[in-house]
């Protein structure tokens, strides 16, 4: 009878630490930089990043592959210096600049790293040093992505 206690009692225990494993991950799909290359797509034809939220480290080197995996869109990647306002700002001033200006202002104040404008299919590598530790939006900035499309950065004290 003892054995048999100690058996529930072990897969109890055993039960709970696979619940406790299996929740670790979070709800959002979260890339963690542990190479220094992390890689982000649109989400289909749907106006979403996947994964919309990445990890890295204080002062680390990062090179984002940014994939349009839309069968017709065009899709940026823009990493925001500032809080929504300020994301709204740039994606407001990227529609006045056009696709000429791949619906981008040049502005390293409010603007940390983006991609160029891509077309369906299309990948390009982004390269930055990131920031100090905080939360960052990211965004597209075609027209009428933004608000939609956006995510959120966290880089992590070194
Ligand atoms: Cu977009």
């Amino acid at each position: 009878m003892k054995l048999y206690m100690r058996m529930v009692m072990f897969s109890v225990v055993l039960a709970l630490f696979l619940m406790i494993s299996a929740c670790g991950g979070g709800g959002s799909p979260t890339l963690t930089a542990g190479s220094s290359t992390l890689g982000i797509g649109s989400d289909g034809d749907s106006l979403n990043f996947k994964p919309n939220a990445l990890t890295v480290s204080a002062g680390q080197q990062v090179t984002i592959t940014v994939k349009d995996n839309s069968s017709s869109l065009q899709h940026n990647w823009v990493l925001i210096n500032g809080d929504v306002n300020v994301a709204r700002k740039v994606a407001t001033a990227g529609l006045t600049a056009g696709a000429d200006k791949g619906y981008l202002i040049s502005d390293p104040a409010t603007i940390i790293a983006h991609s160029p404008l891509l077309s369906a299919g299309q990948t390009a590598d982004v390269t930055f040093t990131a920031p100090a530790a905080g939360t960052y939006i990211f965004i597209c900035t075609v027209p009428a992505h933004f608000p939609q499309m956006q995510g959120v950065l966290t880089v992590n004290e070194h």
